[in-house]
């Protein structure tokens, strides 16, 4: 058996004969409090309050404590007792419910056992165009997601391959068992489906507006409820990146979107449509069209045409989980339309769990700055996968653990998140727990400074999306480009420029569009300029660029100090050492590629005489 048995992150090893008979949360939540208070003098007993729903109360008793809570709170509170007392937090007080009633996992896992931007190995379930997997596991994998508040896990890639098409059709059975196997945690299955199923299938067209086309897929909902009533929904991806989609058929993204949310309203199911939708053939010669403004020209004018099941996922930013990105103005602009917002817990251009990346204080500012009560939902692509430790670098596990915890509290402090994830994945010595939780806290901004500057991104290699290289999107048909020559750098997207900033609302437009407010970390996305501008302390654009290339690399190189000195378990210390050492290099590359191609353009040197390669 792997090694995952012995590496259970944030949760305490608790082998699961139980599960077997364990169908309800509350049968689980007795499960878990009789085994963490086995070992303990007091007790706590738990009593179904179905009003409550997912909310919960704890409260203190002569013996113990009492956990009060809905069909799957109960659960969830037996968890927050749990992580309380093993923390020695403070046990919250009065009834906790979610701020967000969907709090997804969206799992890019193919069927061939790959996962798409997965960084922790091969897919947990996935193998061979078919389900393979360890019940065992998959039991784990449902109590570490049920432990953080997430409720919904979407299983399969939103690119959808063949043959995901069979997880609805001759592989519902096998689809029904792993639904039936994460019920007890309160978790519920989505599926992503390919708009042009129909096509396929033989019907000639998958035209929302043809009859047949709807009663395929209201026939295909049928089936697939009748097996697994709580099924929460589907998830689709169109005429995004080549997928298909109801544009072929001169049709909106209403059209399309509410055709499939007809098909499963019956059952109570969310169609959830993802709003990641751009021009991927952009030509680079082109200075007109603006790739982060892409959904908001799209999407606006469908405000209010959407069906009450339809939640439009929005990435957080305009462009692609980017290391710094303003909010989307979708999330701030779509007033009759439920949304979701999407983050991305796997590294994909901001590490891949290698190099250290702790995000709280990320989703600190998205949720800060987002008018939380148009969005409903929140979903994060996956970063788990068949490691031993689930997320590839032993510590990319604060980011699952902090996404469950901010979805279900937005107000979550950052810093407390991880110091929380540390103490209870690993019993350090109170200044080692400190000093992992400094590093953790500050490693956004490290990585921040080596690879994406002054909302410089996508300097970074194609396709893989690990390591630099500043001309590597430049002359692509992505839409990606930060347009440095050897006077100016970056894009003006005020409404003398690509007009962008103008979706905004206006506080957020003139905070932007203006140099003297515009935040530090944002400039170059929102503006052009050259590299003798002053910045507000008085360095210049160029040796700003400079400074902060260097510093993020010196950082890095502290992190890497301070790590060695960490008593942390094996194999987590090696793993995470040996993952520094790759951290570094990275930085290094960063920090002599960018500094270089600068340099040749603009043939200053650095004030501080550090070395820049000619
Ligand atoms: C699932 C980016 C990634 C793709 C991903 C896409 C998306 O472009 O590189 O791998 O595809 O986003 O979110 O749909």
């Amino acid at each position: 058996m792997s090694d995952w048995v012995n590496r259970r992150s944030w949760l305490k090893d608790l082998p699961w004969p139980a599960s077997e008979n364990a169908v309800s949360p509350l049968d689980t939540a007795e499960y878990e409090l009789k085994a963490f208070f086995a070992a303990r003098t007091d007790t706590a007993a738990c009593q179904l309050v179905p009003d409550l729903k997912e909310g919960y109360e704890l409260t203190k008793t002569q013996n113990g404590f009492l956990v009060r809570g809905g069909k799957t709170g109960v659960l969830y509170g037996a968890y927050a007792l749990i992580r309380a007392l093993s923390s020695f937090s403070p046990v919250p007080e009065g009834v906790q419910q979610p701020y967000y009633p969907l709090r997804m996992l969206d799992c890019w896992d193919n069927m061939d056992g790959t996962v798409e931007r997965g960084y922790a190995g091969r897919s947990l379930w996935f193998e061979g165009g078919s389900f393979s997997y360890e019940p065992a596991r998959i039991r784990q994998l449902g109590r570490m997601l049920s432990s953080v508040g997430i409720n919904v896990l979407c299983l399969n890639n939103v690119n959808v391959h063949q043959p995901a098409q069979r997880l609805l059709d001759d592989l519902l059975e096998d689809t029904a068992r792993f639904a039936a196997l994460l019920r007890p945690f309160g978790v519920r299955l989505m599926v992503s489906v390919d708009f042009s199923q129909p096509l396929q299938q033989g019907l000639g067209t998958a035209d929302p507006l043809d009859e047949e086309v709807q009663r395929w897929w209201a026939d295909t909902a049928k089936r697939v409820w009748d097996r697994i009533p709580d099924l929460a929904g589907f998830l689709v991806k169109a005429d995004s990146e080549h997928r298909p989609g109801p544009n072929t058929y001169g049709r909106t993204h209403a059209q399309g979107a509410n055709m499939l949310a007809r098909a499963i309203a019956p059952y109570g199911g969310f169609l959830v449509w993802r709003a990641f939708v751009y021009n991927c053939m952009q030509d680079w010669r082109d200075t007109k069209t603006d790739r982060p403004r892409a959904a908001y020209d799209l999407y606006k004018p469908l405000d209010g045409a959407f069906d009450g099941n339809v939640i439009l996922q929005v990435k957080h930013g305009p462009y692609d989980f980017q290391v710094r990105e303003p909010l989307s103005p979708l999330l701030l602009g779509m007033n009759s339309t439920a949304l979701a917002l999407e983050v991305q817990l796997a590294q994909e251009y901001t590490g891949q769990q290698i190099d250290l990346y702790a995000m709280p204080p990320m989703w600190r500012e998205v949720f800060s700055q987002m008018g939380k009560e148009r969005v409903r939902a929140v979903a994060a692509v996956s970063n788990l996968g068949r490691d031993g430790c689930w997320t590839g670098h032993p510590f990319a596990a604060v980011n699952l653990f902090a996404y469950g915890l901010f979805a279900w509290n937005p107000d979550s402090d950052p810093a407390a998140v991880i110091r929380q994830w540390a103490r209870l994945s690993y019993a350090l010595p109170k200044e080692q727990e400190t000093r992992l939780s400094d590093m953790l806290l500050r490693s956004r901004s490290v990585y921040e400074k080596y690879t994406a500057t002054l909302g410089l991104c996508w300097m970074i290699t194609p396709n893989t999306h690990y390591g630099p290289n500043p001309y590597g999107y430049e002359f692509q048909a992505w839409g990606t480009y930060i347009r440095a020559d050897r006077n100016a750098v970056g894009i003006d997207r005020t409404a003398q420029g690509t007009g962008y900033t103008d979706q905004y609302p206006s506080a957020l437009r003139d905070l932007y569009a203006s140099l003297d407010t515009c935040p530090d970390g944002l400039l170059l996305f929102f503006h052009r300029l050259p590299y003798d501008y002053r910045m507000r302390d008085g360095r210049t654009l160029i040796q700003r660029i400079y400074d902060d290339h260097f510093e993020g690399c010196a950082q890095a190189e502290e992190m890497a100090n301070a790590l060695s000195g960490l008593s942390l378990p094996a194999p987590d210390r090696e793993e995470a050492l040996k993952r520094m050492e790759r951290q570094i290099k990275n930085a290094r590359e960063w920090r002599d590629v960018v500094n270089t191609f600068f340099y040749r353009y603009t043939g200053v040197p650095d004030a501080h005489g550090r070395t820049i390669y000619p």
